[in-house]
């Protein structure tokens, strides 16, 4: 059988303290942290996806950039985004104005990725739900102007997490093999 390999970089993309390190913890390692260390620099995970097709098999690395720290500045914003194949745009649930950022940073990924590359909207922290100022009709809303899927997740406790890069997987993979 022939080997395929494929290597895919995919960003998470959202304002400070969203939830978007948690994300990652939570996915490939199945647990969270209250207490989070403020990352300084880019960590990069990595995932590996094995299909098999007609006689021949391919090997998808997934490659998950997590900006750590520096949302703020422009400048690594856009080294950042460049050359990903797919993006997690996230907000806070329990926070506004990082819903009002989705848009810039949906912009800013149309800027310079150069193209339209697959995105899902999350709105995380489902599990304070007392606290909770979005609701689900104005995610689906904002999802809707984006042309792109939305789904409601809990780094916290792992709802939707899984779901929700595994679809993003799949999605860059049928855009792109
Ligand atoms: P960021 O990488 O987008 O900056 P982090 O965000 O993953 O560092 O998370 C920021 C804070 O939100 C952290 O709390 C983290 O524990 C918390 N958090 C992330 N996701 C969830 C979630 O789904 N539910 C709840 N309840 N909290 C979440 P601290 O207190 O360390 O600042
Ligand atoms: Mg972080």
């Amino acid at each position: 059988m022939s080997v395929n390999e494929r290597i895919y970089k995919m960003v998470m993309l959202g304002d400070e303290a969203v939830g978007k390190t948690s994300l990652i913890v939570q996915h490939t390692e199945h647990r969270f942290e209250a207490s989070y260390k403020m990352t300084i620099g880019t960590d990069i995970s990595a995932k590996l996806v094995e299909i098999e097709k007609g006689g021949t098999k391919t090997n998808v690395y997934l490659i998950i950039w997590d900006i750590g720290g520096q949302e703020k500045y422009r400048i690594l914003r856009e080294s950042y985004l460049r050359g990903a194949a797919g993006a997690l745009l996230v907000f806070d649930l329990t926070n506004k104005s990082s819903y009002s950022h989705v848009y810039d940073w949906y912009e800013e990924a149309q800027k310079f990725c150069g193209k339209q590359i697959p995105m899902l909207l999350l709105g995380n922290k489902f599990d304070l739900e007392t606290n909770r100022v979005i609701q689900k009709e104005e995610g689906e809303k904002l999802a809707n102007e984006l042309n792109v899927e939305y789904l409601e997740t809990s780094a916290k406790t792992g709802y939707n997490v899984d779901f929700a890069f595994n679809k993003i997987t799949e999605l860059i993979l049928k855009q792109t093999l």
